[in-house]
């Protein structure tokens, strides 16, 4: 019953399951996986795609006949694993070119470099399958905002992403852009901090239509927002192009942890509202195992991504067919109906009317909700005695 399946579509970036454990303090604790071991390893525990920044497959060094050994060999590996590549991104952080940003640099030559390095970049995702892009602008922010124009910042976004649109329609690319927001680390602050700055910009480009959101938990969390509502907020606006599972203690550095291993109840509503509305895209698991496991326990890690996601999803069916739960439902959102003459699409003789209307506002704020009631069932369904 919590075996992954194709059909949902779990998947792991090369850096996910081959982060080598190194952090600002310490040392690399696991050696390199090479992207064939990797995929080698996906197909064991069992997931469905494999996803990657250019630099994760191809070394930013490598010379075109490397690249081709590499991709070849790559191509080899998802051929004889089955594993497909739904999604590929751009490293537009790592090197020193970057330090400054990328698509927001004050460099008019790094810009242009960014530009370059992602189109071929997307040309190589594209190659094999990808169908949905990412764009995390880890390096786009600041530590001083004397340095850089927030406003000029914003618009070499634009012009970015404008241009890459362009780009894809010019190749003929079946080829979606996710942007993923994130409030700080690397930089001091990212710019487009949030999910919903990222909805908000997406509205001001020339093919907003090609581009939607890839948001990651941590990201929210960091910022101390509720994950599920600006997941929520992207679904209805049919922009949640991917999503990006991991977990993260609130207030803490950008953690990384397995989906679900800290905030089980926020956990539990992000697989409710996903299973809900049907989201039927990929779903990230944007996390890596602690920089104490060797590669054993990062294939459990790796299985318990998947496994709490579908233990999640059990628990949902079960508060979804819980009779208590449902009556307690009906009743909060119990309707007679004869508010109906009053509201929704606005007329002039709506508003006379509901102008006209008398309400008893003591008795309007003497109902009580039994959402302590509700909230109960729903952590005794997580803790498994229900
Ligand atoms: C990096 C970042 C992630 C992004 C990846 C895509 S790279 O690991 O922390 O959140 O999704 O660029
Ligand atoms: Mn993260
Ligand atoms: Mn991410």
């Amino acid at each position: 019953m919590y075996t992954p399946q194709a059909e949902n579509k779990f998947t792991f970036g090369l850096w996910t399951v081959g982060n080598i454990g190194r952090d600002p303090f310490g040392e690399p604790t696991r050696k390199q996986l090479s992207p064939v071991e990797i995929v080698h390893l996906l197909a064991e525990v069992g997931a469905w795609g494999v996803n990657f920044h250019d630099n994760d497959l191809v070394p930013i060094t490598a010379t075109a006949a490397e690249q081709d050994k590499i991709v070849k060999d790559f191509r080899q590996a998802l051929d004889d694993t089955g594993i497909v590549v739904p999604m590929a991104t751009t490293n537009l952080f790592s090197d020193p070119a970057f330090k400054d940003g990328a698509f927001t640099s004050n460099d008019s030559k790094v810009r242009a470099y960014a530009l370059q390095k992602t189109m071929n970049a997307i040309d190589l995702g594209v190659s094999l399958g990808a169908t949905t892009y990412v764009f995390w602008g880890g390096r786009e922010g600041t530590e001083t905002d004397a340095g850089k124009d927030p406003v000029t910042a914003i618009k070499r976004s634009r012009e970015a992403m404008n241009y890459l649109c362009e780009y894809v329609r010019d190749q003929g690319y079946d080829l979606k852009f996710a942007l993923e927001a994130k409030p700080n680390e690397p930089r001091g602050d990212i710019y487009n901090a949030t999910t919903g700055n990222m909805l908000a910009f997406i509205e001001t480009l020339d093919h907003s239509e090609m581009v939607g959101v890839n948001p990651e938990v941590a990201h929210e969390h960091m910022a101390g927002l509720n994950f599920t509502h600006h997941v929520a907020q992207a679904m209805e606006q049919n922009k949640l192009f991917h999503i990006d599972l991991n977990d993260q203690a609130f207030g803490r550095y950008d953690q990384d942890f397995r989906f679900a291993a800290v905030n089980l109840k926020s956990a539990f509503f992000i697989v409710k509202l996903l299973e809900d509305n049907g989201y039927d895209g990929c779903k990230h698991f944007d996390a890596h195992a602690y920089r104490t496991s060797d590669y054993e326990d990062v294939k459990a890690f790796a299985r318990g991504c998947m496994r709490n996601y579908l233990i999640l999803k059990e628990k949902v069916q079960r508060w979804n067919a819980d009779s208590e739960i449902q009556g307690l439902l009906a009743y909060i959102n119990e309707d007679d109906g004869s508010m109906d003459g009053y509201m929704g699409q606005y007329s002039s003789d709506k508003a006379a009317a509901l102008r006209a209307q008398t309400f008893d506002r003591a008795a309007l704020g003497e109902r009580g909700q039994p959402y302590e009631a509700l909230d109960q069932l729903t952590i005794e369904i997580l803790l498994g005695v229900r």
